[in-house]
């Protein structure tokens, strides 16, 4: 069996979604131009809440606040690897989102979308909907250990129905956009590769064009983007050392 194949986990060929492979590690992975912008406070926990509300504010002890959760899930990237059987411990989404967003949003439309920015200034929308899953969740830890630089403390999405890129690391701000048709949504991505939901299980990959016209313009681009993020990490992690 060779490495790519092997399941970290248990040893058995696993049981994969359509068009993805295991990889033993979890890199850190993204878009390229995010390579370079990585966040300074990696640590503490706080959350800009905005969009539809009466007035944008600030989340940082409250998140403590909410019961913490743990799950195993394995985690899919878009471009074709996986990386399987990862401990996330930190908070529901539906709990942060009934107990704290709510209260504060203007009148709930069902087709609600909620953008997450990072602080790299990434961004990713979901749908509401799909973001009230039980699964979903605000995570601080990774197998056992606060989430730094290298898998997006100090708080990040975690929605493994969704791909990766859904799945914004360093969270900065969550927006919840109740009547998204009158908002333009500025993506770091072309629309292309944007699915609004990117559902794993239906190899929603992007849009316009059939799954495997993505798995095949994505897999070249894996291995260099493990190195470019192996290397932009190794210099931000030495300058966080001089300060
Ligand atoms: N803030 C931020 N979040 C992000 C990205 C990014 O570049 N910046 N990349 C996305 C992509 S494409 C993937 S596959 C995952 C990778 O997560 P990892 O670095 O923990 O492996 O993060 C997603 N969330
Ligand atoms: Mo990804």
């Amino acid at each position: 069996m060779t490495d790519q194949h092997s399941n970290p986990t248990d040893g058995r060929q696993p049981n994969l979604p359509p068009g993805q492979r295991a990889i033993t590690a979890f890199p850190r992975f993204g878009l390229p131009t995010f390579s370079w912008a990585m966040p300074r406070d990696v640590q503490t926990l706080y959350l800009r809440i905005g969009g539809d509300v009466a007035r944008d504010f600030i989340v940082d002890e409250q998140l403590r606040g909410l019961e913490r959760v743990e799950q195993r899930a394995d985690f899919h990237c878009v471009t074709g690897w996986s990386s399987l059987g990862h401990v996330w411990s930190g908070f529901r989404f539906r709990d942060f989102y009934r107990l704290i967003v709510q209260p504060a949003v203007f009148p709930q439309t069902i087709d609600a979308i909620v953008v997450f920015t990072g602080r790299d200034g990434y961004r990713a929308a979901l749908p509401l909907v799909d973001l009230l899953a039980d699964n979903v969740m605000l995570a601080d830890h990774l197998d056992g250990e606060r989430l730094g630089m290298a898998h997006g403390g100090a708080l990040r999405l975690v929605a493994p129905a969704h791909y990766g890129y859904k799945n914004v690391k360093h969270l900065e701000a969550v927006e919840c956009w109740n009547n998204p048709r009158r908002h333009r949504f500025p993506l770091p991505y072309p629309g292309l590769m944007e699915h609004p939901r990117a559902r794993v299980a239906y190899e929603e990959r992007g849009r316009h064009f059939p799954a495997w016209v993505f798995r095949w313009l994505y897999r070249p681009l894996i291995t260099p983007t493990i190195v470019l993020f192996r290397i932009t990490m190794r210099r931000a992690r030495a300058r966080a050392q001089r300060h």
